[in-house]
């Protein structure tokens, strides 16, 4: 058994991120599949928070995929994902940030507001305005891509790319749109996409939508 294993649940895209950084630093690892809905006694002793991502390092457990990925940078340095210096780490967090704390809550308010639809044209507008401020403060300003930050990728694209596989569900059901004008964007997600640890971990459409239509049956 390798020394490194994660906990993890196939829909999820916080696992995802983890499994990503995994993938891209070569770390080798044992790949644990958690059942959320059948939760087993062990997974319920073993995760403080009784959530997937959970890695196991040795006798370590670390869990929150953010953590983790930072985690993993610290114990395995070989094929850095954050930039060197203090300025250029500062602008990679902000952005690990701004997915968290601006771009998710405007995505899942329109899950929230699924059953009320006189809401989602004010939520695909704070979408569309998240879209736009990743593409004129993040993507056109640090540099000329492919990716995040440059020509490296980074835990700042992994912190953002799940949540770009789902967003075609996002249109599907709700109408929602990366403005046009996004042009950087949707050549960031065309670079991502063609990743291998985006290809290994990623999911088809329809996988996804079986999800989300799920929340619609739910009460
Ligand atoms: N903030 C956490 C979120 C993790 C999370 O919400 N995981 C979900 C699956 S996608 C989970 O384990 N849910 C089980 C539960 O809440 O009981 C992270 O970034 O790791």
């Amino acid at each position: 058994m390798a020394e490194v294993e994660l906990f993890s649940y196939e829909a999820c895209p916080y696992a995802q991120r983890t499994r990503m950084a995994l993938i891209e630093k070569g770390i080798a690892f044992t790949l644990t599949e958690v059942d959320l809905y059948n939760k087993p006694d062990w997974f319920k002793q073993l995760s403080p928070y009784g959530k997937v991502p959970l890695l196991r390092h040795n006798d370590n457990l670390v869990y929150e995929s953010r953590i983790i990925n930072e985690y993993l940078e610290d114990a395995f340095p070989d094929r850095p994902l954050m930039p060197q210096g203090a300025a250029a780490r500062g602008k990679a967090r902000i952005w690990i940030d701004y997915c968290d704390s601006y771009l998710m809550p405007a995505l899942h308010k329109m899950i929230a507001d699924r059953r009320e639809p006189a809401k989602q044209a004010e939520n695909r507008k704070a979408v569309a305005e998240k879209f736009r401020f990743m593409e004129t403060e993040g993507l056109r300003k640090l540099g000329n891509g492919p990716y995040w930050l440059g020509t490296d990728v980074s835990l700042v694209d992994l912190q953002f790319m799940p949540f770009l596989e789902r967003f075609p569900c996002y249109e599907t059901l709700w109408g929602a749109a990366i403005p046009e004008d996004c042009t950087r964007l949707k050549a960031w997600i065309a670079a991502m996409q063609a990743r291998d640890s985006h290809k290994q971990t990623a999911k088809p459409f329809e996988f996804h939508m079986t999800r989300y239509r799920r929340y619609d049956e739910a009460a």
